[in-house]
């Protein structure tokens, strides 16, 4: 394996339940575990230099403020943006996307315009644009999902000949685990004339992102899954772009100038920054990206390659098991299932007798799993601190669900 000996450091991991199963956290696409160079990053703030930020003119609240900031210099690192005015914290993916329906969105499409999404999206990368289409009488078009889990590239061709304004995917399928070629995807994209944004939620935190790279106007992600703390996101988004767009929401920090009935917008990334922000969670943001920095992405995508590689290859000798999704080449590490004789909740719930979590559900993907013909699968999701022995345990807790159900 590429990555070992990772496992003391994170606490949770080493719990033991009562019948002495240590805990087998399969969920990292819902949300991931954290170091405890992340949880110590975040408990040091608050004993030694808790004030608010760009605020205070006293030391604790300035070295508040260099630490804040220093995480949002380690994000732009990270995703190699060209400047640290790019990286817009937010509370989280979700937000990062709304910030763009509701600025650029609002701004610059009008009635009749078109945005490319795919059946695939999480519905943080839908809703959004739903309702902004409902506001606006945008049209949405969306790239077919096939049967192997990949989208249909074909499609997504001739959809651009109808000359969106804005193509929004995902750079990895929360439930398929299907990993889009975003980069050729951003071209053919800004070849018709669109904007391209990637919902990095859960490509992040297991590949290398160079947003220049990839050319992406935007890029949405959340810290929560990659071992960062909840309550924190960001938003890359080109600094032309972010400077051309009005702010998302008012208040303190997001101004320069105000006046009774007007007021004038910070510099970025501010301008998008209102009112106190979530200053311990940055924090841990930046504790989180030194341990991948420290672990290496490239050793984290191998070694998610070789685990998925081995439950998929496992779990397909459960009887009436079927994988949704891509079962070879690139892939993502969700890999989601139905079992013919059980519910995914029951699964769920056998397996964590076992204690071992998986997610039960639609995982906030409901149009995909239409698409399926499924109104539910069970998902095992695996990060860099799993192991093929948890592969293991995991394929005998469904064999155990096969031996009550089947
Ligand atoms: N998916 C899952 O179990 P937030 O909640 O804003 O941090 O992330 C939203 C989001 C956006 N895009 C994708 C592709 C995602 O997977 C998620 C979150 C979790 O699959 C929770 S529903």
């Amino acid at each position: 394996m590429a990555i070992v000996n990772i496992l003391q450091d994170f606490p949770i991991l080493n719990q033991v339940n009562k019948d002495g199963k240590r805990l087998c956290f399969l969920d990292s696409a819902a949300t991931s575990q954290k170091p405890e160079t992340v949880i110590e990053s975040m408990n040091h703030y608050y004993r030694t230099m808790n004030a608010n930020i760009h605020r205070g003119i006293y030391q604790i609240a300035e070295q508040a403020t260099e630490a804040y900031e220093k995480s949002r210099e380690k994000i732009q690192e990270f995703i190699h943006a060209g400047s640290s005015r790019e990286i817009i914290f937010t509370r989280n993916t979700t937000e990062s996307i709304n910030l763009v329906a509701n600025t650029w969105g609002k701004q610059n499409l009008k009635k009749g315009d078109l945005i490319i999404l795919s059946e695939m999206e999480h519905h943080a990368n839908l809703i959004p644009w739903q309702i902004l289409a409902s506001d606006k009488g945008i049209s949405l078009e969306f790239i077919p999902v096939q049967e192997n889990g990949q989208l249909n590239l074909s499609e997504y061709q001739r959809l651009l000949n109808l000359q969106p304004k804005l193509v929004c995917v995902s750079g990895m399928s929360n439930v398929l685990g299907t990993v889009p070629p975003v980069k050729q995807m951003a071209v053919d994209a800004h070849k018709a004339g669109a904007l391209f944004l990637v919902d990095g939620a859960q490509m992040i935190p297991h590949r290398k992102v160079d947003v220049q790279d990839i050319d992406a106007d935007f890029f949405a992600f959340s810290a929560h899954k990659m071992l960062g703390p909840t309550g924190i996101g960001a938003l890359y988004g080109k600094e032309a772009l972010l400077e051309s767009m009005p702010p998302f929401l008012g208040g303190g920090d997001m101004i320069s100038k105000v006046f009774l009935r007007s007021f004038t917008t910070n510099e970025l990334p501010y301008k998008f920054e209102a009112g106190t922000p979530s200053i311990a969670e940055a924090i841990g943001f930046g504790a989180a990206i030194d341990y991948l920095n420290q672990i290496g992405m490239d050793a984290i995508w191998q070694h998610e390659v070789e685990i998925t590689k081995y439950a998929i290859q496992e779990l397909q000798k459960v009887p009436g098991l079927k994988i949704v999704g891509p079962t070879d080449g690139v892939r993502g590490s969700a890999v989601s299932f139905t079992l013919d004789y059980a519910h995914p909740h029951d699964v769920a719930q056998i397996l964590d007798s076992e204690y071992i979590c998986v997610r039960a559900g639609h995982h906030c993907a409901m149009p995909l799993h239409t698409r399926f013909s499924v109104p539910a699968t069970t998902r095992a999701s695996f990060y860099l601190y799993n192991t093929l022995d948890e592969v293991d345990r995991l394929k005998t807790g469904l064999e155990k669900v096969y031996h009550f159900f089947g």
